[in-house]
């Protein structure tokens, strides 16, 4: 072997992030569209030290020929690729090509898909040079300073977290300690903009299905307050309004949680958020101060009905009684309590399902999301399966995005597997009209706004949201009509009174919208929205001058601009209806002239 494992690059190197594709198309991609927010991370430690780094999403590429061009013109020394189970092919693709194409070009494998297959990964695709095994910051950043200078084996061998191959052999480096103070690490909010933020890592439990425990070794570490919250702020400060907490429990600690929770307060930070916790770390306290804060939906995962599939097969260690607790206690607070649950697991039958169908009758879930059982390398589950079928991790070979359970399970087919989840889901749309029925929420007057807006949002959801696309749910409308109503028992809400205002509308039932936007119009005079329903309104009932009062003053709204020379040319006034055109078509914003007949057409 030459003194020099590798030869060394230039000084300025350029790195590139690639979040690769995934193999399988899905109806809906909210779930693996985001970037991982480890790359963030990555990415912001390396440009913090100098280097040039970009991030590429490709998480639905089809066309390699845009790979193939991209690599071409950026000619990256280093191309990291963050991989999930799912998404390994599309990354060993593109290894593939940019090796073709830059045979120069080190590859390097990062994130949680890469770290349980490292072997398996340096046995079968010589395109990968790397692998960065588990917390990734700094090994990754030593790896990119050493292929930057003269470097030897030794030097490599020296990094930890990191494998590579030897002779040809899969070789792995001693594993690294985590980072002990994580608020060393530099904000990628003060490079990126991103709406998924973790204020810690790990989680102390352990269940089978989770890659968690084994990728972060169930120690938790935190972000402080005050990390977090600036974080937010930098990203507020950027437009972003809505975020994702990501962390696998948000609220283990109770003190840190509502500290956090007062910062967002103090700073003055309006924005919205969900947080993902579990059962048994929840109590009023919290709940309130996280609804204070902007809190909308906190996720819970329940899995299963079955006691025994939850805490035996599962471990997920959380009792009826806790899950019934965190329910209540959202549904008091105003905040959407969402259920996880997982079928097809071991031992699911017809008893155990009815057993979470009756479950969700019980806690009353205002939103629910259903896996199928999945086995992910890293997980207990994966080395039971191992274990029991003798496979090994070189099943991955298959161009296949994962394994589902009951694919292994004889017990189990796949039209049983399609007829419980159909039942799950259809519990869930027949009995929600109850649960929004029987809200009953907390009354402390301090809430009431709170109050208002939950309801509103749930009205809008149904209505125009997630929910609307269910049409197993019955009743949508007459129920997101209710839910405006109580709204405004509460407190006068924009929302709410659009609701209503559209709700009539579409029933023709002007009277009544214009009734209820004028009410809405005492409290909100300059909101757009109410305004330009109720000019609607008017011009269904031919009444244009009345329209155009509340349609000029947005002079800078193309909508309401169409909608002005609509109302002149009803009038004949074709030289002011020209001018109006003209001039919304200027107003920057694209608007197909489609939504603006749609059902409001005059
Ligand atoms: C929050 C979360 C989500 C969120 C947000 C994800 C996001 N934007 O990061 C949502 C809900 C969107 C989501 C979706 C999915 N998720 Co998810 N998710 C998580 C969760 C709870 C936390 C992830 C996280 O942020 N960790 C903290 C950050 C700092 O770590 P990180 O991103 O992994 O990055 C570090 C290292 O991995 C490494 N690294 C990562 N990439 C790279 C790249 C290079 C080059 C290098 C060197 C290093 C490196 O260094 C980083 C910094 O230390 C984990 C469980 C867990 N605790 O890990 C599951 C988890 C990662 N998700 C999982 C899955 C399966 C998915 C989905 C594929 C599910 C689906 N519906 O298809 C999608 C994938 C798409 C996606 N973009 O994430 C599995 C992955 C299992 C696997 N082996 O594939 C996990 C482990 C949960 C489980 N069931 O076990 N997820
Ligand atoms: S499923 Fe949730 S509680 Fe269980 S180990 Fe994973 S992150 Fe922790």
């Amino acid at each position: 072997m030459s003194k020099y494992f590798f030869h060394p690059k230039s000084s300025c190197m350029q790195i590139l992030l690639v979040y690769p594709p995934f193999l399988d198309e899905r109806p809906k991609d909210y779930d693996v569209k985001p970037l991982p927010i480890g790359l963030y991370y990555i990415a912001a430690l390396l440009r913090e030290r100098g280097y040039q780094v970009e991030i590429i999403n490709w998480y639905n590429l089809k066309d390699l020929d845009l790979a193939r061009w991209t690599f071409s013109a950026l000619k990256p020394d280093i191309i990291g690729f963050s991989i999930f189970n799912a998404n390994r092919w599309g990354a060993i693709d593109l290894a593939r090509l940019a090796k073709e194409i830059l045979p120069e070009t080190r590859i390097v494998f990062g994130g949680v898909g890469a770290t349980f297959l490292w072997e398996h990964l340096l046995n079968h695709f010589p395109e990968i040079d790397f692998i960065v095994r588990g917390e990734g910051e700094y090994t990754f950043l030593e790896l990119v300073e050493k292929i930057s200078t003269n470097y030897s084996l030794s030097d490599i061998k020296k990094i930890e977290g990191l494998a590579f191959r030897i002779d040809g052999k899969p070789h792995s480096n001693e594993v690294r300690a985590f980072i002990d103070n994580i608020d060393e690490l530099p904000d990628p909010a003060k490079f990126f903009s991103f709406q998924h933020v973790i204020s810690s890592r790990g989680c102390p439990w352990n269940c089978i299905f989770c890659g968690s425990p084994s990728f972060w070794k169930r120690k938790v570490r935190f972000h402080s307050p005050e990390y977090f919250v600036r974080q937010l702020e930098r990203l507020y400060r950027k437009g972003i309004k809505f975020f994702y907490f990501s962390d696998d429990t948000f609220t283990l600690k109770k003190e840190r949680v509502i500290k956090i929770c007062q910062e967002i307060l103090r700073n003055n930070l309006k924005i919205t958020w969900q947080a993902i916790s579990r059962v048994d770390c929840i109590d009023e306290e919290i709940v309130y101060w996280m609804r204070k804060s902007g809190c909308l939906q906190i996720s819970f995962g329940v899995e299963s009905g079955s006691e025994k599939i939850r805490n035996k097969i599962l471990k997920k260690k959380i009792s009826l009684e806790q899950i019934k607790r965190a329910f209540n206690i959202c549904r008091r607070y105003g905040v959407v309590p969402r259920a996880y649950f997982i079928y097809g697991c071991p031992g699911e039958s017809k008893k155990t399902i009815k057993a979470t169908t009756n479950l969700i009758k019980e806690i009353k879930p205002l939103s629910l999301v259903c896996y199928i059982l999945d086995i992910y390398p890293g997980t207990t589950l994966y080395e039971e399966f191992k274990r029991k079928t003798g496979k090994g991790d070189d099943i991955w070979l298959e161009r296949i995005e994962d394994i589902l359970y009951y694919q292994t399970d004889p017990s189990l087919s796949e039209e049983k597997i399609r007829r419980f989840g159909k039942q799950i889901h259809d519990t869930f749309d027949k009995f929600f009209p109850k649960f929004i029925e029987t809200l009953n929420l907390i009354d402390k007057k301090e809430l009431y706004p709170f109050h208002a807006d939950f309801l509103t949002r749930l009205g809008m959801t149904i209505q125009y949201g997630e929910l609307s696309e269910r049409p197993g749910i019955p009743k949508k409308e007459i129920l997101a009509e209710r839910l405006f109503h109580r709204a405004l028992q509460y407190y006068p809400d924009q929302h709410a009174f659009l609701g209503l205002g559209i709700i009539y509308q579409k029933r023709m039932n002007f009277k009544d919208s214009i009734k209820i936007l004028k009410e809405g119009l005492k409290y909100f005079p300059q909101s757009e929205e109410l305004n330009i329903c109720q000019a609607v309104n008017y011009m269904h009932l031919k009444e244009f001058k009345k329209a155009l009062k509340h349609l000029l003053p947005f002079d800078k709204s193309p909508e309401a601009m169409l909608r002005a020379a609509a109302c002149y040319e009803a009038l004949g006034d074709f030289k002011k209806r020209d001018e109006y055109l003209i001039y919304a078509k200027s107003l920057q914003k694209k608007i197909n002239p489609n939504d603006i007949i749609s059902n409001n057409s005059v």
